[in-house]
C-alpha cells in the first residue's frame, strides 16, 4: 500500500479509509423544523462520511468525504449537521459530483453558496459550515481539514441554529429566512 495516496479521482473514492460513519433521520431529527413521522419511522440514511486520518494527532490533515443522499425531511433538502470549528484551523471543501449549496454562518451572519460539481470552497475558520444537496443525484464532496480544529456542534445550536432553510419548490429549492 502506498501510504501517501489518499484519492484516487477515476474512482472518485478515498483510498484505506480509517473510518466510516452514517447519520440517520435519528441523528438529526432536533436540525429540520418538519420531521413526519413515517419518515421517522423509516428512518433514512441522509449522508455517509468516509474517513482518511493517517496520524489522528496534531499537526496532521484529515482528508475525507462526505456523500449527502437526495431526498427531503418534510420541505427541506438533506443537510450536513454543519458545526463551528473549536480552534481557529480553516478547510477546503471541494464537491466532486451532485448539485447543491453551502451555507455557511458566523454569529448573525449567514450566506449561501453554490456548491456544485467542481466548487472548491474555501472555509475561513469564524465560519460554521453546511452542505445541502438540492439535486437529484448523491452530493459527494471531499474535505481537507486539520485535527487541530476540532469540532464545536453546540455552538450553532447556543446560538438557536441555522435560521437559513433551503426548501424543495417544484423542482427546485427557495431560500428562506427565518
Ligand atoms: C467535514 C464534516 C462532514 C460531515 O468533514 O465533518 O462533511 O458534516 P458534519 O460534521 O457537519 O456532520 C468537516 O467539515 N470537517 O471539519
Ligand atoms: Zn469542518
Amino acid at each position: 500500500m502506498n501510504s501517501h495516496t489518499v484519492f484516487n479521482f477515476e474512482l472518485t473514492e478515498l483510498q484505506n479509509p480509517t473510518d466510516i460513519y452514517i447519520k440517520r433521520l435519528s441523528d438529526l431529527k432536533d436540525y429540520y423544523e418538519d420531521v413526519p413521522k413515517e419518515l421517522s419511522a423509516e428512518n433514512p440514511i441522509l449522508y455517509m462520511v468516509e474517513k482518511f486520518d493517517k496520524n489522528n494527532s496534531k499537526g496532521h490533515l484529515i482528508v475525507s468525504t462526505t456523500t449527502i443522499y437526495s431526498g427531503v425531511v418534510g420541505n427541506e433538502y438533506y443537510f450536513t449537521s454543519g458545526h463551528y470549528h473549536a480552534e481557529k484551523f480553516s478547510e477546503i471543501y471541494f464537491c466532486l459530483s451532485g448539485t447543491g449549496l453551502g451555507l455557511l454562518k458566523n454569529k448573525d451572519e449567514e450566506e449561501v453558496v453554490n456548491f456544485s460539481e467542481g466548487t472548491i470552497l474555501h472555509i475561513d475558520y469564524e465560519w460554521a459550515h453546511r452542505i445541502i444537496n438540492v439535486g437529484k443525484t448523491p452530493l459527494k464532496f471531499m474535505s481537507v481539514y486539520t485535527f487541530d480544529g476540532g469540532f464545536n456542534y453546540g455552538r450553532i445550536i447556543e446560538e438557536g441554529g441555522f435560521k437559513t432553510k433551503i426548501l424543495k419548490d417544484n423542482d427546485g429549492f427557495s431560500v428562506e429566512r427565518r
